[in-house]
């Protein structure tokens, strides 16, 4: 599977930039370079006996890359294409296990592109997405956990999100599944040592057992739940806001942006189609979504608006069902919205605006009265004018998205594979737990024992196959 030849991409954002940078991995990186470069001044590169440039590893050095095919400038010297940094990083201790040069460049799409194409001219092949990384991984240089956080550091939209993926990118999440991962080995060490030599070793008691399944389960449950976490904070959160004309709706988006983005007015039926805008909320990327109010409505444009409403609520992960506090009528459309939201498992929440305009008693009395069944939590008192209450309904947002039922705070965020294969594991142990209650024979408890750690493995990556590399690599751009 481990490819010998060597590959070489141009690492940094494509277009014009103060510095680029060529990377090259491989047998021939040293070798290539040592034919495209040659120091400044103060020659302090090795060469061996046949006058090949040998680099020191982990050393930067200042030169000029030239063509050697033997082309001139027009003066007749060595054409030269540019002055750069290179930086040399001989292997195994490297950050794809091989030879690696990366050549800091300026930054000009030309420059770049010549530089790359001439590496190219002397044995590189072009690099496949991911593929520094793919060999970092397949030399054991950082386990599948660790390279698709990777890809969760480059992509990350908000800061939460990259210190979540930064701390996997240490080894945080693939010790975790390490240890778990021993526990139940051993385990299934001694079950499989019972079921080949049962005179020596005998049954494993179920009281040996026990404990350790269930902290295992207990500890996979808690990574899994994180997998939800996960998906809000690399896909980001879509909350709906719907409420009647006039409540605020629009407010509250500019609010939550910092900025005028929706026209705000006391005519209702003022905002008549949807506007999503992205937002960092605590950390997590959320697209907000103002819609047209709800309403009986004979206008055909207010009521296609509204029907892009009610797709909006019931495509979105969280509701803000928004009333306007100085509205004393009884609930009408927002309790219809919100059974149906409740019917499709969508959950959602009751805000109420304008309290800047409401007393202490006024405020009791909506506490008291304008409950909507099936929300999260208490109706929140707040005002999209002043700011009052903002950072509760932030709070409700934040708690939904990132904590777990035991409201303690996640510290991973599995992606969808990991999750999927956590829940694996999970199932399996479960299983197990209840054979092992039902005393089935010990090869059953194996059999699943075994099922749960393949599972944790596909995870790290410690068995893996093409297909699952080829998709976890898909995702990241060439150059890393
Ligand atoms: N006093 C007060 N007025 C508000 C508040 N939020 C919105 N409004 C006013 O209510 C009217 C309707 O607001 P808008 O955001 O357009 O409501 P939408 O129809 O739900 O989008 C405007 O005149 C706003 O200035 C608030 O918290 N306090
Ligand atoms: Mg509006």
């Amino acid at each position: 599977m481990f490819d010998e030849d060597t590959i070489t991409a141009i690492s940094t954002a494509p277009g014009v930039g103060a510095i680029a940078i060529v990377r090259v991995s491989g047998q021939r990186a040293f070798a290539i370079l040592g034919e495209i470069f040659s120091e400044r001044k103060n020659k302090t590169t090795v060469s061996d006996s046949k006058n090949n440039f040998v680099p020191e590893s982990h050393r930067a050095y200042i030169g000029y890359i030239k063509d050697p095919s033997g082309a001139l400038d027009p003066l007749g010297a060595d054409k030269i294409i540019d002055e750069v940094v290179v930086v040399t990083y001989r292997g195994p201790n490297t950050y794809t296990g091989e030879d690696l040069v990366e050549i800091n460049c300026h930054g000009s799409p030309v420059v770049t592109r010549e530089i790359l194409n001439l590496i190219m001219t002397r044995g590189a092949r072009l690099a496949e997405k991911g593929e520094f990384t793919k060999r970092g991984f397949l030399a054991g240089r950082l386990d599948l956990t660790q390279a698709e956080a990777v890809l969760d550091v480059i992509h990350c939209k908000t800061e939460r999100q990259s210190h979540l993926a930064l701390s996997v990118l240490q080894g945080h999440l693939g010790k975790r599944i390490k240890e778990i991962r021993s526990r139940l080995m051993e385990l299934y060490t001694r079950i499989v040592a019972g079921i080949d030599f049962p005179e020596e070793v005998g049954d494993l008691d179920l009281a040996d057992l026990e404990p350790i399944i269930n902290e295992s389960l207990d500890e996979l449950k808690d990574l899994a739940q994180t997998a939800r976490s996960g998906r809000f904070l690399r896909d980001g959160l879509k909350l709906a806001i719907i409420g009647r004309p006039n409540a605020g709706k629009s407010s509250l988006l500019n609010r939550l942006l910092n900025f005028e983005r929706a026209i705000v007015t006391d005519i209702p039926g003022t905002t008549r189609d949807s506007i999503e805008e992205p937002v960092d909320i605590r950390g997590i990327p959320v697209v907000v979504i103002d819609t047209a109010g709800l309403r009986e409505t004979e206008d055909l444009v207010e009521k296609i608006g509204i029907e892009r409403t009610t797709r909006s609520a019931e495509e979105a992960d969280l509701t803000c069902i928004l009333l306007d506090g100085t509205e004393t009528g009884p609930l009408g459309e927002e309790s219809l919205m919100a059974e149906r939201l409740k019917e499709l498992a969508r959950p959602y929440f009751v805000a109420v605006n304008k309290c800047d305009l409401l007393d202490e008693k006024a405020i009791a009395k909506i506490k008291e009265e304008k409950i909507i069944a099936g929300s999260l939590g208490d109706p929140i008192i707040i005002s999209a004018l002043s700011g009052e209450g903002i950072e509760a309904l932030k709070d409700v947002i934040e708690n939904f998205a990132l904590f777990d039922n035991s409201r303690k705070e996640i510290s991973a965020s599995l992606n969808e594979r990991q999750g999927a294969l956590c829940l694996k594991s999970v199932e399996a142990l479960s299983r197990l737990a209840e054979s092992a209650q039902a005393g089935l024979p010990q090869d059953c408890l194996a059999s699943d024992l075994r099922l749960a750690v393949d599972a944790l493995d596909a995870i790290s990556g410690q068995v893996v196959t093409e297909e699952i590399l080829t998709e976890v690599f898909a995702n990241f751009c060439i150059g890393k």
